[in-house]
C-alpha cells in the first residue's frame, strides 16, 4: 500500500498582490510535496486564497467594487503565482468556493452540537491587519504585539470556549513534541498556552463579508475559523468517506509562517478536539523575510515582486536561493548580493561546471556515449563513491525535519568533493595515457551527477531536468528508487552539453 503525505501551504488574504514572503512558504512546500512524490508517497499539495473578513471588504470598497469581483481577481493572481514559481499543487481552494461554505457550516454545527459555543457580547481590540483579537495586557502603545493598528470592539457576538482547552493542548504538545517547529516555535506557542486562554469570538455583526452564521444570519463566522477549515474542505469533509478524506486526514505538514503560528497551533486544534476530529501531525513556522535589511511592506515600496525577480535571475535560482540561503525556521534577508553569490558560486561555478566539464568530456572523449560501469575501483574512488551513494539517505532525514538548507549544504559538499576529483584524477590527461581508466573516472563522475540531480529534482525541477537529460538518463528513471544500491547509470548514447547555469552580472 502507497503511503499518503498531506502538505498544505496557508490561504493568502486576497487584500494584495502576491510577494516573496508567499513565494518562499508555497516554494518550501512545492519543495517538499516533490520530494515525497519522488521518495513514492502519493502526495496532496493544497494552496489556495482566504478571500472572506472585514479586511478584504475593506480592501474591495476602497475601490469601488464588490468584495467577489476583488476576491476573483486577486485570487486569479495568486492562481497565476503557481504556474510562475512552478508549483505542483494538486488544488487550489478558494474560500468562496461553495465546498468550503458547507465544511465551515459543518464545523460550526459540530462545535454547536458538541456544546463549545456560546453567545454573548464582545467588548475588547481587534486588529484588522491580523484578523485578529487581542487582550488588554499584549497591547502596548495602542499597538498588537504585531505592530499592528487595534480598535475597539463591541458587538454581539458568539464565543468558542477555548479558555477550557487549555490543560488539553499542553498535554498534547507534552505527547507530540514534533507537533511544533521549530523547538523554539513550541516552546513559545506553550507559554502562550500557559499563559491563560480566554475564551474566543468566533463570529462578527458589524460587516457581511463571509460565511454566515447557520440558524443566525446576523452573524459573519469569524474568518480565522472560516479559513482554518480550508484544510478540510479541500479533502471533501464533511464527508468523512470520502477517500480524500480517508487517506489525506490528518494532515502531514501545515507549513506556515511565524506569524500565524497561533491560530495554526493554538486555535485549530482546540477547534478540532471539539469537533471530534484528528489533529495535523505537524505545524512547521518559518521565518520572516526582509528586504536588503528592512522590513518588507507596501507603505515603504520595498516589496519584492515574484515576477520580476524570476525574469531577472531565473525561477530555479531564486527557488534554491530562498532555500539554501537561510535555515529554514530562521529569518533572513534578501539581498542583491547574497543572490549573486549563490548564483554565480552554487550554482555556475560548482554544480554548472561539474555537469559542462565531465559531460562534454564524455561527449568528446567517449564516443558520445556514458562508458561502461567502471569495475576496478582505487581506494579514492570507493571513498567518493561511498559519499554520494549515502546522500539520499542523509537528505531524506533532513527533508523530514524541513532542514533544506542542511539537504542542499549536504548535496553541496558532494558536488565540491567532484570538482576535487575531477581536478585530482585529471581525465583529460587519462585520454593518452590510460584510456580505460579515464572511462572509469567519467563514469563514477557520470554517476556522480546523476546522483545529485535526482536530489536536486525537487528544488530545481527545470535545472535538474537538463541536467538529466544531458546524460540521457530515461524520464522513468528519475526517482528515488532509482538511487537504491545496485542501480547505475545506463551506457547510453548523449548529445554535445549546453551550460544550465549561466553566470550573472548584476
Ligand atoms: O495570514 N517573509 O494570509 P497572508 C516570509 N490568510 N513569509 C511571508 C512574508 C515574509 N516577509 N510575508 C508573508 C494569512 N509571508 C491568512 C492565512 S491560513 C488558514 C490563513 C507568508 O496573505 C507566510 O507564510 O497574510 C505568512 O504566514 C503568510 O504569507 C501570510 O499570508
Amino acid at each position: 500500500m502507497k503511503n499518503y503525505y498531506y502538505i498544505t501551504t496557508p490561504i493568502y488574504y486576497v487584500n494584495d498582490k502576491p510577494h516573496i514572503g508567499h513565494a518562499y512558504t508555497s516554494i518550501a512546500c512545492d519543495v517538499l510535496a516533490r520530494f515525497k512524490r519522488l521518495d513514492g508517497y502519493n502526495v496532496k499539495f493544497l494552496t489556495g486564497t482566504d478571500e472572506h473578513g472585514q479586511k478584504v471588504e475593506k480592501a474591495a470598497i476602497s475601490q469601488n467594487r464588490t468584495p467577489i469581483e476583488f476576491a476573483d481577481e486577486i485570487s486569479e493572481n495568486f492562481k497565476s503565482l503557481t504556474d510562475l514559481l512552478n508549483l505542483s499543487n494538486d488544488d487550489f481552494i478558494r474560500t468562496t468556493e461553495k465546498r468550503h461554505k458547507v465544511a465551515s457550516e459543518n464545523i460550526w454545527k459540530k462545535l454547536i452540537d458538541n456544546n463549545h459555543i456560546y453567545l454573548d457580547k464582545y467588548a475588547g481590540w481587534y486588529a484588522l491587519k491580523d484578523e485578529a483579537f487581542y487582550s488588554e495586557k499584549e497591547i502596548t502603545n495602542g499597538k498588537a504585539p504585531t505592530g499592528a493598528d487595534v480598535q475597539w470592539v463591541e458587538e454581539p457576538s458568539y464565543f468558542f470556549d477555548l479558555s477550557t482547552w487549555e490543560e488539553k493542548l499542553l498535554d498534547f504538545y507534552e505527547e507530540n513534541p514534533e507537533f511544533i517547529s521549530p523547538l523554539s516555535r513550541m516552546n513559545e506557542v506553550k507559554s502562550f498556552v500557559r499563559g491563560g486562554l480566554r475564551d474566543l469570538s468566533v463570529s462578527r455583526t458589524s460587516f457581511q463579508w463571509g460565511i454566515k452564521v447557520p440558524n443566525d444570519n446576523n452573524h459573519i463566522m469569524y474568518v480565522w475559523l472560516d479559513a482554518l477549515t480550508n484544510y478540510l474542505s479541500a479533502l471533501g469533509y464533511p464527508n468523512t468517506k470520502n477517500l480524500s478524506y480517508v487517506n489525506f486526514w490528518p494532515a502531514d505538514l501545515h507549513m506556515v509562517g511565524k506569524d500565524i503560528l497561533r491560530f495554526h497551533a493554538v486555535y485549530w486544534p482546540a477547534f478540532l478536539m471539539a469537533a471530534g476530529l484528528p489533529l495535523p501531525k505537524r505545524i512547521f513556522a518559518h521565518g520572516w523575510w526582509t528586504n536588503e535589511g528592512r522590513k518588507i511592506s507596501k507603505s515603504d515600496g520595498n516589496i519584492i515582486d515574484p515576477l520580476e525577480i524570476i525574469n531577472n535571475y531565473g525561477l530555479d535560482q531564486i527557488r534554491y536561493f530562498l532555500l539554501r540561503e537561510v535555515p529554514f525556521g530562521s529569518d533572513g534577508d534578501f539581498s542583491k548580493s547574497a543572490l549573486l553569490a549563490r548564483i554565480n558560486g552554487d550554482l555556475s561555478n560548482d554544480l554548472g561546471n561539474l555537469c559542462q566539464r565531465v559531460i562534454s568530456m564524455i561527449y568528446k572523449n567517449c564516443e558520445r556515449k556514458i562508458p561502461n560501469k567502471c569495475q576496478n575501483y582505487s581506494d579514492e574512488d570507493k571513498i567518493f563513491i561511498k559519499e554520494f551513494q549515502n546522500l539520499y539517505s542523509k537528505v531524506s532525514i533532513e527533508m523530514n525535519n524541513q532542514s533544506f538548507h542542511q539537504a542542499l549544504k549536504m548535496i553541496w559538499n558532494v558536488i565540491s568533493n567532484a570538482n576535487k576529483f575531477v581536478d585530482l584524477q585529471a581525465p583529460w590527461k587519462l585520454k593518452n595515457t590510460n584510456i580505460s581508466r579515464m572511462n572509469d573516472v567519467l563514469w563514477i563522475l557520470a554517476e556522480s551527477i546523476r546522483t545529485i540531480s535526482i536530489l536536486i529534482q525537487p528544488f530545481m525541477p527545470s535545472s535538474s531536468n537538463k541536467i538529466l537529460n544531458q546524460l540521457s538518463v530515461l524520464e522513468e528513471e528519475r526517482t528515488f528508487e532509482f538511487l537504491k544500491p545496485n542501480v547505475f547509470i545506463k551506457s547510453n548514447l548523449i548529445e554535445n552539453p549546453s551550460p544550465i547555469f549561466p553566470r550573472i552580472t548584476d
